[in-house]
Order: structure tokens, then sequence, then C-alpha cells
């Protein structure tokens, strides 16, 4: 089943080739010399810093300022974006270690110059073949599939709930990782067999919970709704569950504004409304490839990028850069 929580979701790719990228002058596509590009996805990439291809390396993870709506991505980039989508990560792994362990070394040991604030070196994990999302809200697939069966993911639900509504308690529904296209759906059995564990899925699933739980609450409070947001999680070379990947950003999860929030309908999205909305009267089909986002758009995305890092951190986007040696 198309997921449309995982249409927002980036999917990445594996690189064909473990050789550096050449370099294109796109300054929103990043490339960073000498680094064997490992993967890449719409708007991020990773490179190997070492160990070859094994456990125990260590990997750079790039976030770009390329932005996508309704799947496609822009050729004009957000300024900034990358970074505090970096940033916003970063917060979220210091703030959730006490849950679950987390891929994170540094934000500046091992960062190279030109990509310092917009990329993380992380332990290199052995990935779990699933994306782990949780919904505290009903909307996008979950909302459809619940229009339709009355459930979501295997999990019933109650009766008589409306578009965007709170949901009585937060639910595991994880998805595949389609290598080309679209995530599915899957319930938990599923996804326990896929992984080959049910036990180390059944703790996947309960950090899962726990971790939303803590940030939609902690979002709350800062005036944001965390609606819904997608995991992954991997084994290190001890086999303990690890946290990769990105956290709680908001190319991973739906924040919506906790002001003007209503059920009924579905909700602007905090970041990308304003290039939705431009969209929506630009004359667009929304199939690839995306137009170019005129300059006004760009100034008051990036704004909104800035005041969700600020709003959700409590920490302006100016420390960051400091902290992380950015320009
Ligand atoms: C992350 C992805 C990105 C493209 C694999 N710690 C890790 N160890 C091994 N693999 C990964 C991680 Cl995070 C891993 N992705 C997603 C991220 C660019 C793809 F920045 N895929």
């Amino acid at each position: 089943m198309r997921s449309v929580l995982s249409r927002t979701l980036e999917t990445p790719k594996i690189a064909t080739r473990a050789l550096p990228v050449p370099l294109v002058a796109s300054p929103h596509v990043t490339s960073l010399a000498d680094l064997p590009l490992i993967a890449s996805g719409k708007v991020r990439e990773m490179y190997s810093l070492s160990g070859g291809n094994g456990d125990g390396g260590l990997l750079l993870m790039v976030a770009s300022d390329r932005i996508s709506t309704y799947d496609a991505v822009h050729p004009t980039p957000i300024p900034d974006k990358g970074r505090v989508l970096t940033g916003l990560s970063f917060f979220w792994f210091e703030k959730t270690a006490r849950i679950v362990a987390n891929h994170l070394v540094s934000a500046t040991d091992g960062v190279p110059a030109e990509a310092r604030g917009r990329a993380l070196v992380v332990r290199r994990l052995k990935m779990l073949p699933v994306e782990c999302v949780v919904r505290g809200y009903i909307t996008g697939s979950g909302w459809k599939d619940y229009q339709a069966t009355g459930a979501v993911s295997g999990i019933e639900l109650t009766t008589g709930l409306q578009e965007s509504q709170q949901l009585p308690e937060p639910i595991f529904t994880p998805s595949t990782k389609a290598e080309e296209g679209h995530d599915e759906a899957i319930d938990f059995d599923r996804a326990a067999a896929l992984v080959g564990d049910a036990e180390l899925m059944g703790r996947v699933r309960d950090v899962s919970i726990e971790l939303y739980s803590y940030a939609a609450a902690h979002a709350r409070l800062h005036g944001v709704i965390l609606a819904d947001t997608k995991f992954e999680f991997g084994l290190d070379e001890n086999r303990q569950l690890v946290i990769g990947d990105e956290v709680l950003t908001p190319d991973s999860s739906r924040y919506w504004p906790a002001d003007g929030y209503e059920v009924g309908h579905g909700q602007p999205s905090f970041d990308k409304q304003y290039v939705r909305d431009w969209a929506a009267g630009s004359g667009w089909d929304k199939l690839p490839p995306a137009p170019p986002i005129p300059e006004d758009v760009v100034a008051g995305t990036r704004e909104r990028y800035i005041e969700a890092y600020e709003r959700i951190t409590g920490r302006k986007f100016s420390e960051w850069l400091a902290l992380t040696g950015a320009e």
C-alpha cells in the first residue's frame, strides 16, 4: 500500500559507484572532494570517512539545501535548510540519548570545513530493513487506510475519528524500505519477519513510541504539533540497538503549527506550506520536473525552517552555526 507519509519522506538510493562524485557546478548539490559517496537521497548525501564496507567505520551524513514537494526536487535551494535539519537532528540525538543509543559521533571533529553545520560524523551501522513510523494523529495514508478499513497497519482504531484528529495513543506503523518507488505499509508481524527477530522488533516498536511521545510533548510545549515521524534503526558491532539516520527533522516528520490546528481537514506543513501554496497556484501539474521557486517564497520558507529550529530547540540558529564553525 502506498504510504502518503513515506511519500513525503526521503527514500535513499544506494550509489552505484563508491567513487568521488563528479564536481557539478550546482550550489545545492553537496560534493566533498576525495570522500567516497556511498549513498544519496533526494536531499542528502552520505560519504564514507573510514572503515570500508563492514561495520565499525565512520560516515559523513550531509544535508543539502534541496527541497522537494509532491515527491519532486525543486531546482532552487532553500538557503540554510540543510543546516537547520542537521542542527535539529543533533538537538534530538542529545535529548533522546537516555531513551536509546544513537549513531552521532561529532558535528565538528572530522567534518570538512565546507560541510560545517550541515553534516554529522556518525557510526556505521547494520541498518534494519524497515522504516519505523509512529503516528500520533490520523493523517496522510493513515487517514486513507482508516477511512477504507477502520485500521492502520493492522491496528484497529476507534470509530468516528476525523481527519487530523489526535489518536487515543500513538501507534507504530512500520513500512518497507523500497529501493525504488514508494515504501509499503506493513504490519508488525511482517516487520518482525523482515528483521528476523520478533523480540528485537518489539523493542524497536517500544523505543519508537517512547521517542515519539517524548518529542511530541516537547514540541507541543513550544507551539508545534508533531503529527507523525519516521525513525531508522541499526545494530552496532556489539549488536546493540542504535538509532541512525536523521531524527525528528521536518523531512522525516510532519510538524504542524499548533496555532490554527483543527480537526476535519488536512493541516498546513510547518516548513513547506509556502512552497505548496505557491505551487498550487502556479499551474504546475505536480509531476517532475519541479519548477524553480520564486525568491519571496524561498525567503519565507527559509524563515520557517529557522523558526522551526528556534522554536523546537529553544536555541538561536546562529548558535548552531557558531558551535559548528559554519560561516
Ligand atoms: C543511512 C541515507 C543519507 C542517503 C543508510 N549510521 C548508518 N550506518 C549505515 N547506513 C546508514 C547509516 Cl545512517 C544509512 N541511510 C539513509 C542518508 C543519504 C541515505 F544522508 N542509508
